[in-house]
Protein backbone atom coordinates (compact mmCIF):
# COMPACT_ATOMS: atom_id res chain seq x y z
CA UNK A 1 0.00 0.00 0.00
CA UNK A 2 1.64 3.22 -1.04
CA UNK A 3 -0.02 6.59 -0.12
CA UNK A 4 1.87 9.60 -1.34
CA UNK A 5 0.56 13.39 0.00
CA UNK A 6 0.97 16.33 -2.47
CA UNK A 7 1.39 19.34 0.28
CA UNK A 8 1.79 23.12 0.48
CA UNK A 9 2.86 24.94 3.35
CA UNK A 10 0.24 27.30 4.63
CA UNK A 11 -2.54 25.76 2.89
CA UNK A 12 -5.74 25.55 4.81
CA UNK A 13 -6.94 22.52 2.78
CA UNK A 14 -3.76 20.54 2.64
CA UNK A 15 -3.56 21.14 6.64
CA UNK A 16 -7.46 19.46 6.55
CA UNK A 17 -5.85 16.62 5.04
CA UNK A 18 -2.79 16.51 7.21
CA UNK A 19 -4.40 16.41 10.65
CA UNK A 20 -7.11 13.78 8.71
CA UNK A 21 -4.10 11.77 7.64
CA UNK A 22 -2.38 12.07 11.22
CA UNK A 23 -5.47 11.43 13.40
CA UNK A 24 -6.25 8.19 11.49
CA UNK A 25 -2.14 7.19 11.90
CA UNK A 26 -1.73 6.17 8.50
CA UNK A 27 1.71 5.84 6.94
CA UNK A 28 2.55 8.50 4.18
CA UNK A 29 4.71 9.83 1.65
CA UNK A 30 4.80 13.32 2.67
CA UNK A 31 5.85 15.95 -0.89
CA UNK A 32 6.19 19.19 -0.13
CA UNK A 33 4.90 21.08 -3.13
CA UNK A 34 6.54 25.04 -2.95
CA UNK A 35 4.51 27.66 -4.26
CA UNK A 36 6.83 31.16 -4.81
CA UNK A 37 8.82 28.48 -6.95
CA UNK A 38 5.96 27.20 -9.24
CA UNK A 39 6.40 23.65 -8.44
CA UNK A 40 2.15 23.49 -8.27
CA UNK A 41 2.62 24.24 -12.09
CA UNK A 42 5.25 21.70 -13.14
CA UNK A 43 4.72 19.36 -15.53
CA UNK A 44 5.31 16.57 -13.44
CA UNK A 45 2.96 17.92 -10.58
CA UNK A 46 0.18 19.26 -13.89
CA UNK A 47 -0.01 15.22 -14.44
CA UNK A 48 -1.06 14.61 -11.33
CA UNK A 49 -3.48 17.33 -10.49
CA UNK A 50 -4.61 19.45 -14.41
CA UNK A 51 -5.63 22.38 -11.79
CA UNK A 52 -2.34 22.55 -10.26
CA UNK A 53 -4.14 22.93 -6.52
CA UNK A 54 -3.01 20.93 -3.52
CA UNK A 55 -3.95 18.74 -1.96
CA UNK A 56 -3.80 15.72 -3.96
CA UNK A 57 -3.33 11.94 -2.51
CA UNK A 58 -2.22 9.27 -4.78
CA UNK A 59 -3.20 5.90 -3.44
CA UNK A 60 -1.66 2.95 -5.17
CA UNK A 61 -1.74 5.23 -8.30
CA UNK A 62 -5.25 6.62 -7.94
CA UNK A 63 -4.55 10.71 -7.81
CA UNK A 64 -7.31 11.98 -5.49
CA UNK A 65 -7.48 16.18 -5.49
CA UNK A 66 -9.77 18.22 -3.44
CA UNK A 67 -9.40 18.14 -0.05
CA UNK A 68 -13.46 17.15 0.85
CA UNK A 69 -13.04 14.45 -1.53
CA UNK A 70 -9.42 12.73 -0.30
CA UNK A 71 -10.75 12.96 3.23
CA UNK A 72 -14.46 11.27 1.91
CA UNK A 73 -11.81 8.86 0.49
CA UNK A 74 -9.39 8.38 3.72
CA UNK A 75 -12.55 7.54 5.70
CA UNK A 76 -14.44 5.15 3.15
CA UNK A 77 -11.05 3.29 2.86
CA UNK A 78 -9.65 3.53 6.48
CA UNK A 79 -12.36 3.48 8.86
CA UNK A 80 -10.37 3.28 11.89
CA UNK A 81 -9.77 6.54 14.24
CA UNK A 82 -13.19 7.81 12.09
CA UNK A 83 -13.24 11.25 11.02
CA UNK A 84 -17.06 12.22 11.57
CA UNK A 85 -19.13 11.18 14.55
CA UNK A 86 -20.78 7.91 14.80
CA UNK A 87 -24.82 9.30 15.27
CA UNK A 88 -26.27 10.00 12.13
CA UNK A 89 -27.22 13.27 13.23
CA UNK A 90 -23.95 14.44 14.47
CA UNK A 91 -22.13 13.11 11.33
CA UNK A 92 -24.75 15.61 9.50
CA UNK A 93 -24.21 18.67 11.70
CA UNK A 94 -20.34 17.82 11.17
CA UNK A 95 -20.47 18.13 7.61
CA UNK A 96 -22.25 20.78 7.60
CA UNK A 97 -19.61 23.21 9.77
CA UNK A 98 -17.21 21.30 7.46
CA UNK A 99 -18.56 22.96 4.31
CA UNK A 100 -19.43 26.27 6.36
CA UNK A 101 -15.85 26.53 6.92
CA UNK A 102 -14.77 26.30 3.68
CA UNK A 103 -17.61 27.84 2.37
CA UNK A 104 -17.83 30.77 5.17
CA UNK A 105 -14.61 31.35 6.60
CA UNK A 106 -11.84 30.80 3.69
CA UNK A 107 -13.67 33.84 1.83
CA UNK A 108 -13.51 36.45 5.24
CA UNK A 109 -9.62 35.03 5.79
CA UNK A 110 -8.91 35.55 2.36
CA UNK A 111 -10.24 39.15 2.45
CA UNK A 112 -8.09 39.97 5.28
CA UNK A 113 -4.89 37.84 3.50
CA UNK A 114 -5.65 40.39 0.58
CA UNK A 115 -5.92 43.71 3.11
CA UNK A 116 -3.09 43.08 4.83
CA UNK A 117 -0.52 40.71 4.05
CA UNK A 118 -0.64 41.21 0.57
CA UNK A 119 -0.83 44.27 0.36
CA UNK A 120 2.06 46.45 0.78
CA UNK A 121 2.40 48.36 3.81
CA UNK A 122 2.02 51.95 2.07
CA UNK A 123 -1.11 50.63 0.14
CA UNK A 124 -2.99 49.19 3.17
CA UNK A 125 -6.14 50.86 3.48
CA UNK A 126 -7.45 51.56 7.19
CA UNK A 127 -11.22 51.07 5.91
CA UNK A 128 -10.54 48.09 4.11
CA UNK A 129 -9.05 46.71 7.13
CA UNK A 130 -11.73 47.68 9.51
CA UNK A 131 -14.41 46.10 7.35
CA UNK A 132 -12.32 42.63 6.91
CA UNK A 133 -12.19 42.45 10.58
CA UNK A 134 -15.90 43.20 10.78
CA UNK A 135 -16.39 40.34 8.58
CA UNK A 136 -13.92 37.90 10.42
CA UNK A 137 -15.65 38.80 13.91
CA UNK A 138 -19.20 37.98 12.49
CA UNK A 139 -17.96 34.78 11.08
CA UNK A 140 -16.22 34.27 14.09
CA UNK A 141 -19.33 35.08 16.32
CA UNK A 142 -21.37 31.91 14.68
CA UNK A 143 -18.44 29.44 15.28
CA UNK A 144 -17.61 30.66 18.89
CA UNK A 145 -21.94 30.43 19.56
CA UNK A 146 -21.41 27.03 18.55
CA UNK A 147 -18.84 25.89 21.13
CA UNK A 148 -20.44 24.58 23.54
CA UNK A 149 -18.44 21.63 23.99
CA UNK A 150 -15.04 20.67 23.69
CA UNK A 151 -15.75 20.00 19.45
CA UNK A 152 -17.81 21.47 17.13
CA UNK A 153 -19.53 18.59 16.57
CA UNK A 154 -19.68 17.38 19.73
CA UNK A 155 -16.83 15.06 19.15
CA UNK A 156 -13.35 15.85 17.45
CA UNK A 157 -14.32 15.60 13.72
CA UNK A 158 -13.13 16.64 10.58
CA UNK A 159 -15.49 19.57 11.11
CA UNK A 160 -12.64 20.65 13.83
CA UNK A 161 -9.86 19.82 10.83
CA UNK A 162 -12.02 21.85 8.25
CA UNK A 163 -12.45 24.93 10.33
CA UNK A 164 -9.45 25.42 12.48
CA UNK A 165 -6.87 25.76 9.21
CA UNK A 166 -8.92 28.71 8.06
CA UNK A 167 -9.55 30.05 11.79
CA UNK A 168 -5.69 29.65 12.17
CA UNK A 169 -4.57 31.48 9.01
CA UNK A 170 -6.67 34.45 10.20
CA UNK A 171 -4.35 34.73 13.33
CA UNK A 172 -1.33 34.34 11.67
CA UNK A 173 -2.44 37.92 10.40
CA UNK A 174 -1.96 39.08 14.69
CA UNK A 175 1.69 36.38 13.97
CA UNK A 176 2.74 38.52 11.25
CA UNK A 177 0.98 41.84 11.88
CA UNK A 178 0.21 42.79 14.85
CA UNK A 179 -1.07 45.89 14.22
CA UNK A 180 -4.06 44.33 11.88
CA UNK A 181 -4.83 41.53 13.40
CA UNK A 182 -7.84 41.06 15.59
CA UNK A 183 -5.77 41.26 19.02
CA UNK A 184 -7.59 40.97 22.02
CA UNK A 185 -11.23 40.62 20.00
CA UNK A 186 -10.48 37.06 19.70
CA UNK A 187 -13.66 35.61 20.63
CA UNK A 188 -13.14 33.50 24.15
CA UNK A 189 -14.31 29.82 23.41
CA UNK A 190 -12.50 30.01 19.65
CA UNK A 191 -9.38 30.83 21.61
CA UNK A 192 -9.96 27.78 24.37
CA UNK A 193 -10.99 25.70 20.97
CA UNK A 194 -7.86 26.11 19.33
CA UNK A 195 -5.75 25.77 22.39
CA UNK A 196 -7.47 22.14 22.54
CA UNK A 197 -6.43 21.31 18.90
CA UNK A 198 -3.04 22.73 19.32
CA UNK A 199 -2.86 20.35 22.06
CA UNK A 200 -3.15 17.12 20.14
CA UNK A 201 -0.48 14.92 19.88
CA UNK A 202 0.50 14.93 15.79
CA UNK A 203 -0.65 18.51 15.50
CA UNK A 204 3.21 19.74 15.99
CA UNK A 205 4.02 17.53 12.96
CA UNK A 206 1.22 19.73 11.15
CA UNK A 207 2.26 22.85 11.89
CA UNK A 208 2.75 24.89 8.24
CA UNK A 209 6.91 24.55 7.70
CA UNK A 210 7.57 27.24 6.43
CA UNK A 211 5.89 29.08 9.85
CA UNK A 212 8.58 27.84 11.94
CA UNK A 213 11.16 30.25 10.12
N1 LIG B 1 -11.06 23.31 -3.33
C1 LIG B 1 -9.68 22.91 -3.21
C2 LIG B 1 -8.86 24.14 -2.95
C3 LIG B 1 -7.36 23.86 -3.11
C4 LIG B 1 -6.57 25.15 -3.28
O1 LIG B 1 -7.11 26.22 -3.54
N2 LIG B 1 -5.24 25.02 -3.14
C5 LIG B 1 -4.37 26.17 -3.31
C6 LIG B 1 -3.63 26.44 -2.00
S1 LIG B 1 -4.72 26.96 -0.71
C7 LIG B 1 -3.32 25.85 -4.35
O2 LIG B 1 -2.87 24.74 -4.48
N3 LIG B 1 -2.88 26.86 -5.10
C8 LIG B 1 -1.77 26.71 -5.99
C9 LIG B 1 -1.97 27.39 -7.29
O3 LIG B 1 -3.10 27.85 -7.57
O4 LIG B 1 -0.96 27.46 -8.01
C10 LIG B 1 -9.56 21.88 -2.07
O5 LIG B 1 -10.45 21.80 -1.21
O6 LIG B 1 -8.59 21.09 -2.09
Amino acid sequence: MSLTFYYGSGSPYAWKVWLALEHKKLDYEWKLLTFDRGETRAPEFLAINPRGKVPVLVHDGLAIAESNAIVEYLEERFPDSPLWPKDAAARAKARQLAAEADGYIAPVQRRLFQETLYTKEEARDATKIAEAHAAILEELARWDARLTGDWLAGELSLADFAAYPHIRAIRRVDDRLPAHGLGDRWPARINAWMKRIEALPYYEKTIPPHWKG
